[in-house]
């Protein structure tokens, strides 16, 4: 069964499987619980939600006895970071220029367990990323890899670009050796950084973290982090791009995964073009779209303001005016920071959102245009 798994994988265009019990992290639910205590899942609450079935997959499952770990490998063409060097334009991280994989590796894993189930006469339930499943120290525990101190799975073989998911099976199979963890006393990905979003080496506080506040996070960006935010757009891929294990990374084998090149490093001026109807086209099909187009407006317009372009002036002054809040507010930080001189003497008569009056009102305070220091390290902000 285990072979037969291995090549069935294999010719669907899995690069990596290993297989380990569903008890094999007694701790887990330790260190979800502290993780979870400590606030670092800022405004997931999701994540809260089910946790008991999230950190012991026999409280999700009864029936299962086996979890099959799978990764696809996913790794850049060139310098992941190319685009943070192109202020005019915007950064997506790597995983997002693409297909969502969600739809893709789903796809795959319902069609491997479906012939895995039939093959061996045992039930399988398929998961990827969305589900309360830890998958992270279940592909460690399978020996995938090992979580580095960047808290994402670092494999030999394909450095830490693996998108994973997993087979949850009721059938008995052979579990295999976990990986040593191969990060000696490097440090790189915690250097790298821009936010200091690593209270210590393996633990993230997410409510710091750029792929939190540029995806998940509904409201405006604390302005602590708009100016380390630069010009990334969707997601980070920093303390990735930087692991001197991606020697042997690779790109991927999946046709429906290929990047696309219009989102290597679009312009931010047509972004900030983009309308509800212009969005859901641009990014149909990429994760991008689920962020919604006011999320997105939000990180395009720090973009912005962070580019040092004065042509892009034009299109943060056309934004103060945008129907949504979450746009009008970023649009006058933008503006505010980009050509101050082109921001009229007051918020438009009509306004009457408290967080865009606020922006308002810093954009027009005597220290407006002083930098925001980033908060210590460790320290969360308010
Ligand atoms: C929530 C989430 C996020 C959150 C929080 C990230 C996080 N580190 O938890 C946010 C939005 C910030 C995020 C960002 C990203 N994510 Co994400 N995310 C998830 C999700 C849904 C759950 C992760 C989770 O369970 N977190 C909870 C905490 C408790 O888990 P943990 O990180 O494993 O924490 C452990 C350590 O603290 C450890 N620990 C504590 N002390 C010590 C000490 C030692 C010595 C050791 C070894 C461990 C250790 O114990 C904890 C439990 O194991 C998973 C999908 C899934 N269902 O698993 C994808 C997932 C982790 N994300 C993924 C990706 C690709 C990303 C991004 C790269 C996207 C991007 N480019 O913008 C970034 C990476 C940022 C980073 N450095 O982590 C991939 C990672 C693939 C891989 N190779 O590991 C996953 C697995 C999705 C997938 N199906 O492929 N993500
Ligand atoms: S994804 Fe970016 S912001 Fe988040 S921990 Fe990594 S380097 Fe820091
Ligand atoms: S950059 Fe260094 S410390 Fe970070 S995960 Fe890679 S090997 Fe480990």
């Amino acid at each position: 069964m285990r072979r037969f798994l291995e090549t069935r994988a294999r010719s669907q265009g899995f690069d990596a499987l290993a297989v380990t019990r569903p008890d094999a992290v007694p701790d887990l639910p330790g260190r979800l619980a502290a993780w979870l205590a400590q606030g670092r899942h800022a405004g997931m609450a999701w994540m809260g939600e089910r946790a008991a079935e999230r950190a012991a997959p026999a409280a999700l499952w009864p029936a299962v006895r086996s979890i099959v770990m799978l990764g696809v490998s996913c790794g850049p063409a060139g310098d992941p970071l190319a685009a943070l060097r192109e202020p005019a334009r915007g950064a997506i991280a790597l995983y997002a220029r693409r297909r969502d994989y969600h739809d893709v590796i789903k796809g795959k894993l319902k069609e491997l367990g479906g012939a895995f189930a039939a093959r061996a006469g045992a039930e399988v339930k398929v998961f990827v990323d969305t589900a309360p499943v830890m998958e992270k120290p279940l592909a460690a525990a399978a020996g995938l890899g090992w979580q580095g101190k960047h808290t994402v799975l670092v494999s030999r073989d394909f450095g830490n670009w693996l998108l994973l998911g997993a087979i949850y099976t009721s059938a008995e199979l052979p579990a295999d050796t976990p990986a040593a963890d191969r990060c000696g006393s490097c440090r790189r990905c915690l250097d790298a950084c821009p936010t200091a979003a690593f209270p210590a080496p393996y633990q993230l506080d997410a409510a710091r973290c750029l792929a939190y506040l540029t995806i998940e996070h509904p409201g405006p960006i604390a302005p602590e982090f708009r100016e380390p935010l630069g010009n990334r757009i969707f997601g980070c891929d920093d303390c990735l791009a930087v692991c001197p294990w991606n020697k042997f990374a690779a790109e991927t084998r999946e046709a429906r995964l290929a990047t696309r090149d219009d989102l290597a490093a679009p312009p931010l001026a047509a972004l900030a073009r983009l309308d509800e109807a212009a969005f859901r086209a641009r990014f149909a099909g990429t994760p991008v779209k689920r962020a919604g187009r006011e999320r997105f407006l939000r990180n395009v317009l720090i973009a912005i303001g962070n580019s040092g372009e004065p042509a892009l002036a034009e299109e943060a002054a056309r934004l103060l005016g945008d129907p949504a809040p979450l746009v009008r507010g970023m649009a006058v930080w933008a503006l505010a920071r980009l050509a101050p001189e082109r921001l009229p003497a007051g918020a438009p008569a009509g306004e009457a959102d408290p967080d865009v009056l606020a922006e308002w009102a810093a954009a027009k305070s005597p220290g407006a245009r002083a930098p925001v220091p980033l908060a210590e390290r460790g320290r969360r902000p308010a």
